[in-house]
């Protein structure tokens, strides 16, 4: 046998290994953090994001000055909180299935939120729905962002 087919049989035979690996880590997602895009300024982009149980999600630093955090009694019970530095990616994973809602802490009052669905789970929406309502009594601008992001469920 040749060189080169030694070469891609052993290439055939490690590639399905490795996406094996792959899928048991689950897939990562990346979120930016913008002073603009196309849903506005102070924005995370998407905003809106449904990715399956185990999945990680890259908060990234796209510009400065931002960070992404867990919100309160809005992300599935028995779930992980997290809170990003500011200017600083972080990597969150989502082992719990369920709908979290995040904000960036220096522009919560500017509604810089977003939402995540994992495993297409909505059992506890309508807690984070209600808690909604008195996280955006905090908003003095896109008072309707988080409602709008959280009814996209
Ligand atoms: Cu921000």
């Amino acid at each position: 046998m040749h060189y080169m087919e030694k070469i891609m049989i052993k290439y055939l035979l490690i590639f399905p290994l490795l996406m094996v690996q792959f899928d048991l880590h689950g897939a990562n997602h990346v979120v930016k953090m913008l002073n603009q895009g196309s849903g506005g300024v102070m924005v995370f982009e998407p905003a809106v994001l449904k990715v399956a149980v185990g999945d990680s999600v890259t908060f990234q630093s796209t510009d400065a000055a931002h960070n992404s955090a867990s919100l309160p009694g809005m992300i599935p019970e028995n779930a992980v909180s997290w809170n990003g530095q500011l200017s600083r990616d972080i990597t969150v994973t989502l082992t719990q299935p369920g709908v979290y809602a995040y904000q960036c802490t220096p522009h919560s009052m500017m509604a810089m939120v977003g939402v995540i669905q994992v495993g297409d789970d909505a059992s506890n929406l309508e807690t984070v729905k209600a808690k909604a309502q008195m996280v955006k009594s905090s908003f003095v601008m896109n008072q309707t962002r988080l409602d709008d992001y959280l009814a996209e469920l």
